[in-house]
């Protein structure tokens, strides 16, 4: 391989997020707002081009309009340049059937990636936060002399059936000897028992062994045409996938407490949660950090403003983040995200919650503990996640740890 090998990167962007319903009803998983400003997708392609790796499609499935939307306006890069980022919907593909896995996903894109001819593709998922210089770990591909490396981070053994589970070469350094999609359980690591190296979903291999693996694959009756269940164990099994660890590299600006932090955020409450990370004093996950930014569209927005500040009418947020566009207006927000072009009024509360864009919090109404979906409405008087049963017999969903979630549009 030359030392100068060609990257594509391809971004799985077909994810339905059914376990983050509602806030998936109408757009797909990757482009489901986080922290304010953001959408998910926004992490992974971040990572891309702060790595360096401006050649990317991106391969969207389900209800993609508003991720098709969000790509070409904020994610459209020059081609003069030889940088783009293209969004390649299922129609657009080879086969005639709606594709299977992920695997098959990238199959029916194999003419695609054929006009681009690159040595080595990247393969990243686009359902988690974090930071990762993806050139550190194709320097690390390209060394290994493998022909297919996967991302792995440390996770609790107990959580071994959401990932594939990695099983080091002891004899081979940073090989991997056994790959088990989601297994209910399994060893923990030999120093560590209750610690297991899971897969981040994050792949990069060389482009003719990839195809190699995906035709044999595609012709397989037994197979779910899935990256982490069949082809990385395809890869392992012929002694040919490296691990790159995730956990002993540094991406720059990384500060303690956010290196090595990566969040699936595939449900409504490791949603919530990886946004209250973002808010804690000492944030785990730190979006100031300029060395690596996190890029979106953020519009062309103004400041926000906070007025009124009568005595009992204090326009005031506190361990909150507050997004361009907003106005609280004699209201309280306190532990919460308040994405682009919030209203809150007069003598409302909005407590540790999470409102999406363009959401207006009427007076005296009191938000608790929830997630209000863009356009939500409060009523003048109105209450979110105070009586979680009056939030159920509303037809709203209600979380096991008891987060409300109200659907776009909601006139409360
Ligand atoms: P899962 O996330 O459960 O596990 P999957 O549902 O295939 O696997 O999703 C992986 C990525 O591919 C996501 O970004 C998703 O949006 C996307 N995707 C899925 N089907 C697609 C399709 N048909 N077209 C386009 N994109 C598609 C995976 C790995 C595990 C690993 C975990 C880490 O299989 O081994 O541990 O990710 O979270």
């Amino acid at each position: 391989m030359s030392k100068n090998p060609k990257i594509l990167s391809i971004v799985l962007a077909g994810g339905e997020g059914t376990r983050l319903m509602p806030l998936t009803r109408d757009r797909a998983k990757p482009a489901v707002p986080f922290g304010g400003v953001f959408r998910l997708i926004d992490f992974p392609l971040s990572n891309l081009v702060n790595s360096d790796y401006r050649q990317i499609v991106v391969l969207t499935q389900y209800k993609s309009h508003s991720l098709d939307r969000h790509i070409s306006r904020m994610w459209r890069f020059s081609p003069l340049l030889g940088s783009y980022v293209s969004p390649v919907p299922a129609q657009q593909r080879l086969g005639k059937h709606w594709y299977l896995g992920s695997a098959d996903a990238i199959y029916q894109t194999i003419n695609i990636i054929e006009d681009v001819k690159p040595d080595i593709v990247v393969i990243v998922g686009a359902d988690h936060v974090y930071r990762m210089d993806f050139e550190q770990m194709v320097r690390q591909h390209i060394e290994s002399g493998a022909e297919f490396t996967v991302a792995g981070i440390r996770q609790p053994a107990a959580s071994s059936n959401q990932f594939g589970v990695i099983q080091v070469d002891p004899h081979h350094h940073n090989m991997i000897q056994n790959f088990q999609e989601k297994p209910d359980h399994t060893d923990g690591l030999p120093n560590d028992p209750n610690t297991i190296l899971a897969s981040m979903g994050n792949y990069v291999a060389n482009t003719d062994a990839l195809f190699d693996a995906l035709a044999i694959d595609e012709k397989m009756e037994d197979t779910k045409h899935d990256m982490g269940g069949d082809i990385a164990p395809f890869f392992a099994a012929k002694s040919q996938a490296g691990v790159y660890d995730f956990n002993e590299n540094e991406v720059p600006g990384a500060t303690k407490q956010d290196h090595a932090y990566w969040r699936d955020v595939g449900t409504i409450k490791q949603f919530y949660d990886a946004h209250m990370d973002l808010i804690a004093y000492v944030p785990d996950f730190n979006l100031y950090n300029t060395d690596w930014p996190i890029y979106t569209d953020s519009g062309s927005l103004p400041p926000a403003k906070f007025v009124h500040s009568g005595q009992d009418r204090l326009g005031h947020a506190t361990d909150s983040i507050v997004s361009p566009g907003v106005i609280v207006s004699g209201g309280e927000v306190h532990h919460s995200v308040i994405s682009p072009n919030v209203r809150i009024h007069s003598w409302a509360q909005v407590i540790d919650s999470i409102l999406f864009d363009s959401v207006t919090i009427n007076r005296r109404a009191r938000v608790y503990k929830a997630i209000l979906d863009k356009n939500v409405v409060l009523k003048e008087n109105a209450t979110v996640g105070i009586d979680t049963q009056h939030d159920l017999e509303r037809g709203f969903t209600v979380s096991p740890e008891g987060i409300t979630v109200v659907p776009k549009g909601t006139i409360v």
